[in-house]
């Protein structure tokens, strides 16, 4: 993972924000920007949940160019109370909780250049605002993201934030979502990701596995390439509704004393969408 600082880096507010200054990025950069979100809007069509379409309406960010996080803000705090706002990169977790708990998103005001256009390590604009910020406009995810936030500083307390990273990064960063029969995208790093759009619901390889909050905190995940399971939530109502409910503490006391579930188990207790080959991630392992 990127190096996260230790104290606000030189020009940093006490919150880790930095000014956008939008007015700097270059006509190359907005390049970058229109041509990464054309082959994403393309790809996604018929793959990634209505919600986040009707999000990228609301915000209207089919315009060209990158976002002015100013503008952008006005409209989400109009929608659901959100608004975007730029730091240097990864922040500490526990700033990065205290943002969500509070309805700010952190967003990367750098954009990856043409030769990392398809991964880059750190979380940029694009990642943040056309991976992230669509969803903040819809009001159930919105709730969502503010709980999680909130209970990540409770997390933070009880030394539990591994724990509640994982929720995060199988639900808000890699999760899939039921629509009938069918299974769509919605979590940030796969629709940022061209090749992730395609693998995490075409290809054979990952498991895709109901979602189930307890199983998902015992499994481990990638940080560096494509994942070996995704989980499946059946609405988004449903994923706060368990999120909210649940009480935490207890939760963490009980799996504190159960061990981690290997990244490409099935368990008996699964409901398994996709039994994955792991073809994939075996065939990494033997490059
Ligand atoms: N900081 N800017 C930024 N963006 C993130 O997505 C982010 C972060 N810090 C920590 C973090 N994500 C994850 O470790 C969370 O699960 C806490
Ligand atoms: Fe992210």
């Amino acid at each position: 993972m990127a190096s996260i600082h230790t104290d606000p880096p030189a020009g940093a507010a006490p919150d880790w924000t930095v000014p956008q200054d939008w007015d700097c990025y270059s006509p190359a950069e907005h390049a970058v920007w229109d041509r990464l979100f054309a082959r994403q809007a393309r790809m996604l069509q018929g793959r990634v949940a209505p919600e986040f379409l009707a999000g990228l309406d609301i915000l209207r960010m089919e315009r060209p160019g990158i976002p002015n996080f100013e503008e952008l803000s006005e409209r989400l705090m109009r929608a659901t109370g959100w608004q975007v706002v730029a730091v240097p990169g990864l922040v500490s977790d526990r700033l990065f909780f205290e943002h969500l708990a509070n309805r700010r998103f952190v967003a990367g005001r750098f954009i990856r250049s043409v030769g990392q256009i398809d991964y880059l390590q750190e979380p940029d604009v694009f990642h943040d605002v056309f991976g992230h910020v669509p969803l903040l406009a819809n009001p159930i995810f919105a709730d969502y993201m503010q709980a999680y936030g909130e209970g990540g500083v409770r997390a933070d307390g009880l030394g539990a934030i591994d724990r509640l990273a994982r929720l995060y990064w199988y639900t808000v960063e890699f999760g899939l979502i039921r629509q009938g029969d069918d299974l769509k995208l919605y979590g940030s790093g796969i629709v940022s990701s061209h090749g992730e759009s395609l693998f995490a619901l075409d290809d054979p390889s990952p498991n895709r596995l109901g979602f189930d909050l307890r199983r998902l905190m015992r499994t481990p995940y990638r940080i560096d390439d494509y994942q070996q399971t995704y989980f499946v939530i059946d609405s988004f109502e449903d994923l706060l509704r368990q999120t909210v409910e649940t009480d935490f503490a207890p939760l963490y006391a009980e799996l504190d004393g159960e061990p981690d579930i290997a990244i490409d188990a099935i368990l008996p207790s699964d409901h398994v969408f996709t039994r994955g080959t792991q073809a994939y991630a075996l065939g990494r392992r033997a490059s």
